[in-house]
């Protein structure tokens, strides 16, 4: 991330990692702050072993495009609505509006879970282990909106009942 003021956001990236058992670390690098930190992160990021990097930066956000251009491992940007951004749209704008030839994978605002399931997704191509967890994780998600559907039933299917 951009900034330690990013970290209320980004950590719905750590806890859904954590939840699926996957090693990860959580750094901050600032494109317009730390410039050359930028570069030797991204470029060294592949050789360390990392598979995918999640990046997110509000306002001007540079960092996840700048971070494409260095290294070939795939990024997926988290734009975030930061103190510094007017509304969220220039920081979706910033990484979603890459040129050909340098793509990020965007997520919505704010969205960082988001990114990290899709981290987990393309990691669970290689990995059996996650592939299950992710299978497991889509059938909670669903079992949550079947009770929900139950619930709302059993509340306003009466209400009808009784005019009826
Ligand atoms: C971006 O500027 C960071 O990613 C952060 O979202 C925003 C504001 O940074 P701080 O001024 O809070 O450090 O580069």
């Amino acid at each position: 991330m951009g900034s330690d003021s990013d970290l209320t956001v980004m950590q719905a990236a750590a806890s859904f990692l954590q939840q699926l058992n996957i090693a990860f670390e959580l750094t901050i690098v600032s494109a317009h702050r730390t410039p050359q930190r930028l570069m030797s992160y991204a470029a060294t990021a592949n050789q360390r072993g990392i598979q995918v990097i999640i990046a997110g930066a509000g306002g001007a956000a540079h960092l996840p495009g700048m971070i494409a251009s260095i290294t070939t491992l795939p990024v997926i940007g988290v734009p975030i609505k930061s103190s510094n951004s007017i509304d969220g749209w220039d920081s979706i704008l910033s990484i979603l509006q890459m040129p050909n030839g340098v793509p990020v994978a965007t997520v919505a605002l704010n969205a960082a879970k988001n990114a990290a399931i899709l981290a987990a997704q393309i990691i669970a191509l290689q990995n059996k282990n996650i592939a299950e967890a992710l299978e497991h994780f889509k059938q909670t998600m669903q079992a949550e909106v079947e009770n929900k559907i139950t619930e709302t039933a059993k509340i306003w299917n009466n209400e009808f009942d009784k005019r009826k």
